[in-house]
């Protein structure tokens, strides 16, 4: 038993993509297996059947049974290497790069078996340590026949190997001229000088468990034609005998207002690659059920037009993109919107997408009822893409959401702005857009994702409008900003400075002075949901000064599962707060749930600072919920 230190980036690449956290699954609808079809060679006849065993600790199996490393140190690789040594005794592997600590403080480590210094692609291991230090589960594929002696090639070989690769899955790729060199990665090399490809093949040396049961030598040839990316596996010795093939995913690239660019006025288009996150997005953005969108479709959304406001999602218009690079013009002078619908229904696509995968980080997964077409077996209900329909003609100078019950699809509903000229397209500002999905999630959230009737009361309906531009400031408030700095909502869609608001949010009581006694005797939700918003922003500010800022676009969770910054911290507060008020809160009900989630998190590390915010506003302690006046007074302790 030994482990080599061997990292190949490409290994580390394949592990990372294709087993711990898939990019794209295979599966037969792939839009790019169809474009192969179309040539008479059906792929997924090739597909890998490797068998994975999972070991749990009910198994009662006798390895895992009180295992536990007898290093004193914590460190988590180290003791699923011990483990992993003790019960693959005869085996080689080498820990592969991706190692990490998921959120409920279970490590997962991964490792790649190896045999006289290659890998052996398909049998991968990976180990669960638990926060004490024991192991709880394992999975693997390991290999457990007999390794056959070294074997001896010819340097020219991946030649061969690449011919048979096109001709049987006939890419169309001619390697009549094409030459060898080796790369910086063991056992790996370009071939170059062929035609019909996109760019140069790349053949890697590895070890194969075939399907009968047998260990040997396979070239694994890595082939980019138009939109198909093979990986394809041949018998080294006999290339025409291929092993397997696996389609794989190029980037996705979106051209937009990146994620923190408040509006088109803030900052400029640019190419955002693979912008997902592989724990909210396991699977990346396109692709759902084992079907592979080559447009704006995937597991958290829809996004098309929906300019004759039938609601029909299915017939919208939305780009197609065979290999997911969604870049399309937008001028902003445009005088008919419909010339940029492509822009404009990508952008919503992208934010929604971000949007989606903060908030699954900060808690709002499948089991607390978010909105995604599969729940991969991680509870709740899934058949619930949020429908985003853009440029909607059921209005103008407007948007809306309009949240179902978890397991059915909600509706975003983006307008144009007609008030300035030309036209302004709400669905390419991030503060409407995250404003209109927010209320998905305090609906989702408030009462239990079946129940999306808690926010109708006026002021639980107030704070429904307060939330979306509370979660929009924080988001788009820049790393260095300071508590001097003010937040404006919806001023680009309607080409006004001040925005759609009374007041900015700001911490300044001459610039925005709205206290709770401003809600007394009001109706108008969103005139509510600027005074809650504006105490949300006091709250941002004090934990923001406690625990400073970060320009992240995702948190950094420390000990605890706890952000390390102020700024998702103080979301995160505001999202568990959302899952742990009553039905039909009111003002007094929602505070108490912000200072009860910091005591969920964080035992109460932040309580005066969320009470100081509160009670500056006027929903000090002695507050009360249905007499509405101001109380300016702090807890004990405070
Ligand atoms: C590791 O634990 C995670 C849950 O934290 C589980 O989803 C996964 O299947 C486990 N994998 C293995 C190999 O034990
Ligand atoms: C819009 O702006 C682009 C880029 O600046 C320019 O090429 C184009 O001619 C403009 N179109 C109109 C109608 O003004
Ligand atoms: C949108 O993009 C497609 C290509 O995906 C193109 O054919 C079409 O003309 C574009 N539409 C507009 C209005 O520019
Ligand atoms: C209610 C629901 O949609 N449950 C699904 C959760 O995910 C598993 C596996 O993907 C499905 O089998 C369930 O139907
Ligand atoms: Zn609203």
């Amino acid at each position: 038993m030994a482990f080599s230190l061997a990292t190949k980036a490409l290994a580390a690449l394949f592990i990372g993509q294709a087993l711990a956290h898939p990019l794209i699954s295979t599966g037969q609808h792939d839009h790019r297996v169809r474009s192969l079809q179309r040539r008479q060679v059906d792929i997924s006849k090739f597909q890998l059947t490797t068998s994975t065993n999972y070991i749990n600790a009910e198994s009662g199996d006798s390895a895992l049974k009180g295992f536990r490393s007898v290093s004193i140190s914590n460190d988590y690789v180290k003791t699923a290497k011990d483990f992993v040594a003790k019960t693959f005794k005869d085996a080689e592997f080498r820990v592969a790069d991706d190692s990490y600590v998921g959120v409920n403080g279970v490590a997962h480590v991964y490792f790649k078996q190896t045999a006289h210094g290659l890998d052996i692609d398909n049998a991968d291991l990976n180990v669960n340590i638990s926060r004490d230090g024991t192991v709880f589960s394992y999975g693997d594929s390991v290999f457990k026949g007999e390794i056959p002696p070294p074997q001896k090639r010819e340097f020219s070989d991946p030649i061969p190997a690449l011919k048979a690769v096109s001709d049987v899955l006939e890419l169309g790729i001619s390697a009549e001229r094409a030459s060898v060199e080796a790369t910086e990665a063991h056992e790996e090399y370009k071939i170059t000088r062929t035609t019909g490809a996109d760019s140069d093949p790349i053949a890697t040396l590895v070890y194969f468990q075939k399907p009968d049961g047998t260990l040997g030598l396979s070239w694994r040839v890595q082939t980019d034609v138009i939109t198909n990316y093979l990986m394809t596996y041949t018998d080294a010795f006999s290339p025409e005998s291929i092993l397997g093939a696996m389609n794989y995913v190029a980037d996705a690239i979106y051209e937009v207002y990146k994620w923190g660019v408040h509006d088109p006025s803030a900052g400029v288009r640019t190419l955002e690659t693979d912008p997902w996150d592989t724990t909210a997005s396991p699977n990346g953005w396109h692709s759902s059920k084992g079907t592979n969108y080559d447009t704006t479709m995937g597991n958290n959304g829809y996004a098309q037009e929906d300019w004759d406001a039938d609601n029909d999602y299915a017939s919208g218009y939305r780009p197609h993109s065979a290999d997911l690079k969604f870049d399309y013009p937008y001028y902003g002078n445009e005088t008919n919107p419909h010339d940029y619908i492509n822009a404009t229904v990508t952008q919503l696509f992208y934010t929604a997408n971000m949007y989606h995968d903060l908030l699954y980080l900060l808690g709002f997964n499948e089991a607390a009822g978010n909105f995604e077409d599969d729940n991969g077996s991680k509870g709740g209900k899934g058949g619930d893409p949020v429908i985003l329909d853009a440029q909607d003609g059921l209005g103008t100078n407007n948007d809306n959401f309009r949240t179902l019950p978890d397991g059915q699809k909600s509706r975003m509903q983006m307008y144009l702005f007609d008030v300035t000229t030309p036209n302004r397209d709400g669905a390419l500002s991030a503060d409407v857009v995250i404003h209109e999905y927010t209320h998905g999630v305090s609906n989702r959230l408030t009462g239990g994702p079946a129940n999306v009737g808690c926010l109708n009361t006026v002021q639980a309906g107030g704070m429904g409008e307060g939330w979306g531009d509370f979660m929009g400031a924080a988001i788009l408030t820049k790393a260095d900003a300071t508590r001097d700095t003010d937040f404006i909502e919806g001023a680009w869609v309607i080409n006004d400075p001040k925005g759609i608001r009374d007041y900015p949010y700001s911490t300044i009581m001459t610039r925005n002075p709205h206290t709770y006694a401003d809600i007394k005797g009001v109706t108008e939700v969103h005139d509510i949901g600027e005074t809650w918003a504006t105490m949300l922003y006091e709250v941002l500010w004090n934990l923001i000064d406690k625990h400073g800022n970060t320009a992240d676009a995702r948190p950094t969770f420390g000990e605890g599962g706890v952000p390390v910054d102020g700024r998702f911290l103080a979301m995160k507060l505001v999202v568990d707060a959302m899952a742990l008020q009553p039905c039909s809160p009111t003002f007094v009900q929602a505070r108490d749930a912000v200072v009860d989630a910091d005591v969920a998190l964080t035992g109460g590390a932040n309580r005066c600072e969320i009470w100081r915010a509160f009670a500056k506003r006027g929903l000090g302690k002695s507050a009360s919920g249905t007499k509405v006046a101001d109380k300016f007074d702090l807890p004990e302790g405070c």
